[in-house]
């Protein structure tokens, strides 16, 4: 089979740019699981190209499509036996962070039980947030490089609900929150008034710029910003106006299921242009819950199996970068517009 004219194909349909290597980790893939949601997570490109290359598989006669899973056909075997294996060799034992979780157990264990009665992921926001290893993870990882204790730091959006996590290790300066759900808002006031921890939480829409009490105020920053330029731009662009000197430091997620490795690009543009420099991008670390409004979203309806997920699919990377002299941040206002949906997007 002939990967790059493929890629160019799917390229034209999906207004996606997909190369070979792309199309030849979903052919790897598709030896594992006809899974389609698993499929996007381990091809990991974005979800409608992902699909549209299952449908040109589909109409060379390489895959069936049944009611629940894709499968190859033998044409489709033959056709895919030179292509190197998807594997999985990240390690059990941290889920594949690099970071071990059997450090602040009681946190962890503390956190696991206050995040159940948490409020569901909201349509209306995009909202899906992460496991709670994944929060705590980030935590960890914030630890370990000295972005935590004794350190002022804000939470640009907060559905991971780290503030609480912050606020039991009892380790940072100041917690502060920057939400635009009401209802999570609450929700975290509400813990912080139980559990005694000092978090600071404010109702604002990252659409608008920063209030200057909160530029230049920060050591460390957190986000996990919807997948398009603008809106990227927008919380981690307020992240880096809040950072307080060189040195300063912020972590967000990025994925690779809503982003392809041209937006990636446009995305390490912005942040030089922001004399930041990206000291980390760890594979994988956000594993986020199926959110429950699935069937109501654009990747549903490309799907070329209509099968609920079974596990969780959703993956995306952690960035941290730090402040470089000179840095600046993005002060723009953005009023209503939509930020929050381009050609990738596809869990809106
Ligand atoms: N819309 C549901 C899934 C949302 C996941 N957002 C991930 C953001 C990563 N930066």
């Amino acid at each position: 089979m002939e990967y790059a004219e493929l890629a160019n194909e799917v390229s034209k349909k999906s207004n996606i740019k997909v190369s070979k290597k792309d199309i030849e980790r979903l052919v790897g893939a598709l030896q594992k699981t006809g899974d389609p949601w698993v499929l996007a997570d381990i091809s990991d490109f974005p979800v409608p190209a992902v699909f549209e290359t299952l449908n040109a598989l589909k109409d060379r006669g390489l895959v069936s499509v049944s009611d629940s899973s894709v499968t190859l056909t033998e044409n489709g075997l033959l056709a895919v036996e030179s292509v190197h294996p998807v594997e999985d060799f990240s390690c059990g034992g941290c889920e594949g962070r690099g970071i071990s979780l059997e450090h602040f157990v009681d946190i962890r264990d503390r956190f696991n039980e206050i995040q159940r009665s948490r409020p569901a992921a909201s349509h209306d926001f995009d909202q899906g947030y992460v496991t709670p290893s994944s929060t705590f993870s980030r935590f960890l990882i914030g630890y370990e490089r000295g972005d935590i204790e004794g350190r002022d730091i804000l939470l640009l959006g907060d559905d991971d609900l780290l503030s609480i996590v912050l606020g039991l290790s009892r380790l940072p300066k100041s917690i502060t929150v920057v939400e635009v759900d009401k209802r999570l808002v609450g929700f975290i006031e509400e813990v912080a008034g139980a559990e005694g921890l000092d978090v600071s939480v404010r109702e604002f829409d990252l659409r608008k710029p920063l209030p200057p009490e909160h530029v230049g105020a920060y050591d460390t920053f957190y986000t996990d910003p919807p997948e398009t330029l603008p809106a990227v731009d927008a919380f981690v662009g307020r992240g880096i106006a809040s950072l307080r000197s060189p040195g300063s430091a912020g972590y967000f997620g990025f994925t690779r299921r809503e982003a392809s490795l041209e937006k990636w690009w446009g995305l390490q543009r912005l942040l030089l242009g922001y004399k930041v420099v990206i000291t980390d991008i760890i594979h994988n670390f956000n594993e986020y819950i199926n959110w429950g409004y699935e069937r109501d979203t654009r990747a549903w309806r490309l799907a070329p199996v209509k099968v609920e997920p079974r596990v969780n699919w959703y993956r995306s990377a952690l960035y941290r970068i730090e402040a470089l002299p000179g840095f600046c941040g993005n002060a723009k206002d953005y009023g209503e517009e939509n930020i929050y949906e381009d050609a990738e997007s596809s869990t809106t």
